[in-house]
């Protein structure tokens, strides 16, 4: 059995123990969090007697395999670096980390420890993604050449994360990191891009609208545009998917309804994810990709296996997010 402590009791993490409960030869035996409020509520509903108010002294005291960091990116590389310091397997919530350089140390560290760092980059997992990326290494619709990866909502998300109202950078470092993500995934690292932004809503900080126009180096240009201003019938949190090839088109629509036109012909499937019995709607999808995550996770940790999203892959993903920023500060066109 795999020995999970979970650091960080906060908003998201009740899905990341309701995954882990669900999980096949893992299973959370400690838990932490400075608060000592949510310390208390998450170990009575979980049933976790080793409750920490320290990360470090967890890991040295608790008898772990794993840390599961669910804390928000300020204490990321402080964590992963004492996860590497103890020989501990780490996977982290995202964003990864601050800056590139910091995401290099804690790559490095984990990898100097010998230890397996995965991102918890969860977004490429969501079953509706999966079937798309399945799809498309298939050649459904030939060799790719439009890609447009696209997440318009008006859901209050500072509501449950009130951190996102507040930071100077929102939607990119939030969630166009996923959306960026999930354009790797389906068409290969970025060449170039350029981007804008704007921020709709007065009553926050940082950018809400982002509109990222990419060149990959397979050949494929491909538009990410993401907004948390758009009123419309509410799609959160799905990510809407075209992609054109030589051989067809293929589009992911709202309500996760997947359509392949290939000669003439036109395929629908519903790609719906499964609602888990602990899941609620309309997070399900985000939900169950966390319990996804989690198992690869796990099979990794069984087989030795470098995991899809891990840290090092995960660098490419921040150097989007970060060339992005460089881009709509001053117009210009950025190799990441
Ligand atoms: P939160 O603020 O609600 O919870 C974070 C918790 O971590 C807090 O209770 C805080 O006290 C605790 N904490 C912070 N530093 C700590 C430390 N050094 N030691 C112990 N405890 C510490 O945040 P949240 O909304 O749950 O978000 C957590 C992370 O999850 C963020 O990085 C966010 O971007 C990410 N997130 C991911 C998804 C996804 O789909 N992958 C969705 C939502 C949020
Ligand atoms: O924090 C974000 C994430 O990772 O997924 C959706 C979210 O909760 C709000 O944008």
């Amino acid at each position: 059995m795999i020995k999970v402590g979970l650091i960080g009791c906060g908003f998201f993490a009740v899905n990341q123990m309701q995954g882990w409960a669900d999980a096949e030869g893992a299973c959370v035996t400690a838990i932490c969090d400075r608060d000592p409020d949510r310390l208390a509520a998450m170990g009575a509903r979980f049933g976790i007697a080793q409750r920490y108010d320290d990360a470090a002294r967890m890991m040295r005291e608790a008898d772990l395999d794993v840390v599961d960091i669910a804390t928000t990116v300020p204490s990321h590389r402080p964590l992963v670096m004492a996860a590497a310091e103890a020989g501990l397997h780490a996977i982290c919530q995202k964003p990864f980390a601050e800056t590139l350089e910091d995401a290099r140390a804690m790559v490095d560290a984990m990898d100097r420890a010998g230890r397996i760092l995965m991102v918890h980059e969860n977004f490429r997992w969501q079953s509706p993604v999966r079937a798309v990326l399945a799809a498309l290494r298939e050649g459904a619709v030939g060799r790719p050449f439009f890609g447009r990866v696209s997440f318009r909502s008006g859901y209050d998300v500072f509501s449950g994360q009130p951190y996102l109202a507040t930071d100077p950078r929102f939607i990119i470092q939030d969630l166009g990191i996923h959306i960026l993500d999930i354009a790797r995934a389906l068409f290969g690292e970025v060449d170039r891009l350029s981007a804008s932004t704007a921020r709709i809503n007065p009553a926050i900080r940082g950018e809400d609208v982002a509109t990222i126009l990419m060149d990959h180096a397979s050949g494929v240009t491909s538009v990410v545009d993401c907004s948390y201003a758009t009123r419309r019938d509410e799609t959160f949190p799905q990510t809407l998917i075209e992609i054109d090839g030589t051989e067809g088109t293929l589009r992911l629509e709202a309500g996760y309804r997947l359509v392949i036109d290939r000669g003439g012909d036109r395929q629908v499937r519903d790609v719906a994810p499964p609602l888990l019995p602990w899941a609620e709607r309309p997070w399900h999808n985000i939900q169950e990709s966390v319990a996804l995550i989690q198992q690869d996770f796990t099979a990794c940790l069984r087989e030795g296996r470098v995991p899809e999203t891990s840290g090092r892959d995960n660098l490419a993903t921040l150097a989007l997010v970060e060339a992005a920023y460089a881009s709509a500060r001053d117009s210009s066109r950025v190799r990441p």
